[in-house]
């Protein structure tokens, strides 16, 4: 499979908002599979859709060991929060770098899955963690807004250096 593309940071499109998902069909249920795939290849633990530009709430999770439990989350909403967590945060857009960012502990939440089907679920710990992070990703947020303005330019200064590099 080739994977998709995934865009980085500065990039304006990651700023973008993604609307809801009206309906379940099977070009969001390809865009999800393909969003598996790619994340799978690019080991990460999370891929929202903002990330390979696709603006439509939809996220894909897999924080087993393995890499052998797939979430698939359409429209998902966090209705209830406890306790707070840290955690050194990376981002397949942000790559090379990782800072503390506090987020809620548990979390509940209710979304659409791959079956079109509304559920409700409870995380904890870096599964809560990785979904909060994705889920910013769809309001066209990333875990350097968190961050200092000074570190967030360091961080992208360098990171154009290394794009220019590559191109
Ligand atoms: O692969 C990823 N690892 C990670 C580690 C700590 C907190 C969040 C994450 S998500 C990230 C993949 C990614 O960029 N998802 O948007
Ligand atoms: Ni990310």
């Amino acid at each position: 499979m080739v994977p998709l593309e995934i865009l980085e940071f500065p990039d304006p499109r990651l700023r973008t908002v993604a609307k809801p998902v009206t309906e379940v069909n099977g070009k969001i249920v390809n865009m999800a599979d393909r969003m598996l795939e790619t994340m799978y290849q690019a080991s990460g633990i999370g891929l929202a859709a903002t990330q390979v530009n696709f603006h439509q709430r939809l996220i894909v999770v897999d924080v087993s060991d393995n890499q052998d439990k797939p979430l698939i989350l359409i429209n998902p909403k966090i209705v209830a929060t406890e306790g707070e967590f840290e955690t050194n945060e990376g981002c397949l857009s942000i790559p090379g770098f990782y800072e503390p960012v506090d987020r809620f502990e548990k979390i509940q939440l209710e979304a659409i899955g791959r079956d079109g089907e509304p559920f409700t679920m409870e995380a904890e710990d870096l599964l809560a963690v990785c979904i909060q992070h994705e889920m910013d990703h769809l309001e066209g947020k990333l875990f350097v807004d968190y961050l200092s303005n000074a570190k967030r330019q360091l961080i992208r200064k360098k990171l154009q250096k290394l794009q220019k590099q590559r191109a």
